[in-house]
């Protein structure tokens, strides 16, 4: 069983410089790392290709010297170019058998997922882990679908040993629930990026589930 062998941490932050409340995406990267996070993910939805490669390449020498593991979403060339330890694709994004054979057996592919047979899909086409969600209402995600609640979530980890993180509307007062209907790996975008204090957040977040 490769249970979380992948993400094997507790929280998984993700960028989205709209929501940082002024600051570059280097400084949060800066400050999640100094609180210690070991997955993150690089998602930005509307910048150019360019602007995105120039922060990856920054950002993937910071989380390389940091020990924490890189993923972009979207964009196989740019998680290429960058070197990035993996990609992130939703359903409507390159397939998953698609992006294996651009990045190959050694780069981590995750897929999100929102019911139990995109979960099968994903582990038949050969998914390194799974989102699940969104577990709650998220004005984050622009076309995201309704909130899957913890139905699904219990489902995944019920039922399978793919690794999975949790994520959509995840916040400080309802992340020890989430932990407690399963989740090993809660991802987390608008907590954490729009926290005044991001290593305090990270850490709160942190203790919020360890004591679930
Ligand atoms: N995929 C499903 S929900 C979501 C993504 C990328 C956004 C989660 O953002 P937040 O701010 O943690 O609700
Ligand atoms: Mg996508």
């Amino acid at each position: 069983m490769n249970f979380q062998k992948v993400l094997d941490t507790d929280i998984y932050a993700l960028t989205d410089e709209g929501l940082s409340n002024g600051r570059s995406n280097i400084e949060v990267v800066d400050a999640m790392l100094k609180a210690g996070i070991k997955v993150l993910q690089y998602r930005e939805k509307d910048k150019k290709s360019g602007a995105m490669l120039e922060e990856c390449l920054q950002i993937r020498a910071m989380t390389k010297q940091a020990g924490c593991k890189f993923i972009v979403n979207d964009h196989v060339d740019i998680a290429m170019l960058c070197d990035a330890d993996g990609v992130h694709v939703g359903q409507e994004d390159i397939p998953v058998q698609q992006v294996r054979q651009l990045v190959g057996m050694d780069k981590i592919i995750g897929l999100s997922t929102h019911s139990p047979e995109e979960c099968k899909q994903a582990i038949a086409a050969g998914a390194d882990y799974i989102g699940v969600g969104p577990i709650f209402a998220t004005k984050t995600k622009k076309d995201v679908c309704a909130p899957v609640g913890y139905e699904y979530l219990e489902y995944v980890t019920g039922q399978h040993s793919i690794p999975h993180v949790a994520i959509g509307g995840i916040k400080l007062h309802n992340i020890q629930d989430v932990a407690k209907h399963g989740a090993r790996c809660c991802a987390i975008v608008s907590e954490i990026v729009g926290a005044d204090d991001i290593t305090a957040t990270v850490l709160a977040l942190r203790k919020a589930m360890a004591e679930k």
